[in-house]
């Protein structure tokens, strides 16, 4: 099995797993920033040009971090990432979701990559403002999917209560990102946080990407 990662991306959340689950995997880093997930020979591996892209052993190629965390819980059940109790299953999952898609998807997405939002006509060129205020938007949008995720976390250790899920480490990857764009984490995200760098499969992995 072979996950491919990049610097201060996602990712950071599948390797987590993989550590968590602590059976031997192989990791290739890319030069996301640097366009490698768009050329040959990973454009082949995954045509999106995204990782977290996990090669499996018997050759197949999944992607999309929710399917990846979701078949990682349910092909290592003794590592406990899923809990098998509905309720809990669905809190976890819904959790992950929100984070995938609008914490990072739409919310992060809007600051990182404004460009794929609202590409600037010629008024938003002459102006000025098209991009900035599609990052002023993404802004609101972190903020108010973090108070979202604040409330839900508060009173636990972790995302179901005190056991580590796989929606931990998909709040991870995104808590990670609100320092790098100046939002401060609101006080149970910022413990989370702190949580899970305690960690020692998230320390290792760390120490792997060289961050912290
Ligand atoms: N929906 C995808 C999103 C993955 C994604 O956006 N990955 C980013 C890094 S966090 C990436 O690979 N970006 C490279 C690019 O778009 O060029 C998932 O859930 O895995």
């Amino acid at each position: 099995m072979k996950l491919y990662w990049g610097p201060h991306t996602c990712a950071i959340g599948t390797h987590v797993l993989l550590e968590e689950i602590g059976k031997p995997y192989e990791a290739e880093k890319l030069d996301v920033a640097g366009g490698d997930t768009h050329k040959p020979p990973f454009s082949h591996i995954n045509p999106k040009g995204k990782v977290p892209t996990l090669l499996r052993d018997d050759g197949s190629v999944l992607t999309e971090y929710g399917a990846i965390a979701t078949w990682l819980a349910r092909t290592n059940p003794e590592a406990n990432l899923l809990p098998s109790d509905p309720e809990q299953e669905a809190r976890a999952i819904e959790v992950m979701d929100y984070v995938v898609g609008t914490l990072h998807g739409q919310a992060f997405g809007r600051i990182f990559k404004p460009q794929k939002f609202e590409p600037p006509d010629i008024v938003h060129q002459t102006l000025g403002v098209g991009q900035h205020a599609t990052e002023r938007k993404g802004h609101e949008m972190v903020e108010e999917a973090l108070s979202i995720l604040e409330r839900q976390l508060a009173g636990r250790d972790y995302v179901t209560g005190d056991q580590f899920t796989i929606a931990d480490s998909a709040l991870f990857y995104a808590e990670r990102w609100a320092p790098q764009v100046k939002i401060a984490l609101p006080p149970a995200l910022a413990a989370h946080l702190a949580r899970m760098k305690t960690r020692p499969a998230v320390q290792r992995v760390l120490s792997i990407w060289g961050e912290r």
